[in-house]
C-alpha cells in the first residue's frame, strides 16, 4: 500500500491549546504523525511516497476562496499589531446572534476580528508554519487519491493537520482545510462516479457533512460520539439526513459512551450497508483513531483488534478506497492502531 507522507506537517506546532477554560498542552501535535510514520515505515507492506504540489484550486472547489486567502497571510498580518505571538487565536467570534434582526454582518478589516470571522473556536491556533502544513496535508490527501485513480485498490494519506471539522467558510477543531472533502470532490469531478465519505473519527465530521449536505453524488456517513455530549455538539444527530437533491445522502450514527468493539462493528456494518446501497464507486475514509479505549479526550472503548476488524469491513465493500488520517490522541498507541486498521483493509 502506498503511504503518502510529508515532513512539512511539522511546521504546524502550536504551544498551547485554550480548552476547558485553560491552556493545555496541544493534543494535536507533530509527534502524532511521526509515530504513525515510524510504525508503517518498519513494515514491508507499505511504500512511502512524497506528495505532489496540487495548488489551491482543489481547495477552492469546496471552501470559500476567502478562507484560503485569509489563512495564507493571517499569521504574518497578526504579527504587525502583535509581534512575537507564536499561537494566533481569535477572541471575538462571528455568531449570528450579534446581529439578530439587523441583517448579515460584513467581514471586518481588523486582523483580530477577521480571525473570529473565519474561525469558530479557540483550540485551533495559527502558527508561523500552519498554512504550509495545512497545504501539505491537502497535497498528501490528493496524492493518495491520485494513486487510487491510477488503479491502486487502496492508498493511505498520513494527513496532519486533520480536516473534517473545516466547513466551507470556517476552520476549527484542529482543522484548516477539509482534506477528505477536497478528495471526495476531486474524485467526483474527475471520475464522474458517486463517492462516499465514511467518517469513523470519534468526533462528528461537521465540515464534510456541511460541504456535501445538498449533494446527490457525494454521500456522507459518520459514526461518532453523540453530539448531546461530544464535540462539535451542534451537528451529527440521527435526523440529519441531507437536503434538496442530497436528501438521504447523509447518514449519522451517534453512539453512546464506552461503546466496545462488537457494538461498534454492528453500527459500522449498518453504515457500510448504506454505502453499498448508495452505489458508491469510490470511498474516502476519514480515519480517526480517537475511538481507542485509551484516548485522552474521547470516551469510546475500541481495541487494536477492533480496528483490524473495522478495516476488514471496509475492505469487504470492494471499492477503491482512499484512507485519510484525521484524529487520534493516544500518541504512544497510534502506530499500532493505524497498523491494525490498515492491515484489516489490506486483508484478502
Ligand atoms: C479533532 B478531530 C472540547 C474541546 C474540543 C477540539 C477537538 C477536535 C477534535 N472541550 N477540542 O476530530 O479528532
Ligand atoms: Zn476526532
Amino acid at each position: 500500500m502506498k503511504v503518502v507522507y510529508s515532513l512539512r506537517h511539522r511546521a504546524h506546532h502550536p504551544q498551547h491549546e485554550f480548552e476547558s477554560s485553560g491552556f493545555q498542552e496541544p493534543f494535536e501535535h507533530p509527534e502524532r504523525a511521526e509515530i504513525i510514520r515510524a510504525a508503517l515505515d518498519a513494515d514491508h507492506r507499505f511504500d512511502f511516497v512524497a506528495p505532489d504540489d496540487w495548488g489551491t484550486d482543489p481547495i477552492d472547489a469546496v471552501h470559500d476562496p476567502g478562507l484560503v486567502a485569509f489563512l495564507a497571510t493571517a499569521w504574518e498580518e497578526y504579527q504587525q499589531s502583535h509581534p512575537y505571538t507564536h499561537d494566533v487565536v481569535p477572541d471575538v467570534f462571528h455568531l449570528p446572534g450579534i446581529r439578530d434582526g439587523m441583517g448579515p454582518a460584513v467581514e471586518p478589516t481588523d486582523i483580530g476580528a477577521r480571525l473570529g470571522w473565519w474561525c469558530y473556536e479557540t483550540t485551533t491556533p495559527l502558527t508561523h508554519g500552519t498554512y504550509d502544513a495545512a497545504r501539505s496535508s491537502v497535497d498528501v490527501a490528493l496524492t493518495a487519491a491520485d494513486h487510487v485513480v491510477a488503479g491502486d485498490r487502496v492508498a493511505y494519506g498520513l494527513c496532519r493537520p486533520p480536516g473534517h471539522h473545516a466547513a466551507r467558510a470556517v476552520y476549527g477543531g484542529y482543522c484548516f482545510f477539509n482534506n477528505a472533502a477536497i478528495v471526495a470532490q476531486h474524485l467526483a469531478s474527475t471520475t464522474g462516479g458517486k463517492v462516499a465519505v465514511l467518517d469513523v473519527d470519534y468526533h462528528h465530521g461537521n465540515g464534510t457533512q456541511q460541504i456535501f449536505y445538498d449533494r446527490a453524488d457525494v454521500q456522507f456517513v459518520s459514526l461518532h460520539g453523540d453530539p448531546q455530549r461530544a464535540y462539535p455538539y451542534l451537528t451529527g444527530h440521527r435526523d440529519e439526513r441531507g437536503t434538496g437533491p442530497g436528501d438521504g445522502t447523509t447518514s449519522n450514527f451517534p453512539l453512546p459512551a464506552e461503546v466496545e468493539d462488537d457494538e461498534y462493528l454492528t453500527a459500522l456494518t449498518a453504515a457500510c450497508g448504506e454505502i453499498d446501497a448508495f452505489g458508491a464507486e469510490s470511498i474516502v475514509v476519514s480515519l480517526g483513531l480517537d475511538t481507542y479505549w485509551e484516548d485522552p479526550i474521547c470516551d469510546f472503548a475500541l481495541t487494536a483488534d477492533g480496528f483490524e476488524r473495522c478495516g476488514r469491513l471496509v475492505r469487504e465493500l470492494g471499492r477503491p478506497t482512499v484512507v485519510l488520517q484525521e484524529g487520534g490522541y493516544a500518541t504512544a498507541e497510534l502506530g499500532v492502531n493505524a497498523l491494525a486498521w490498515l492491515s484489516g483493509v489490506l486483508s484478502e
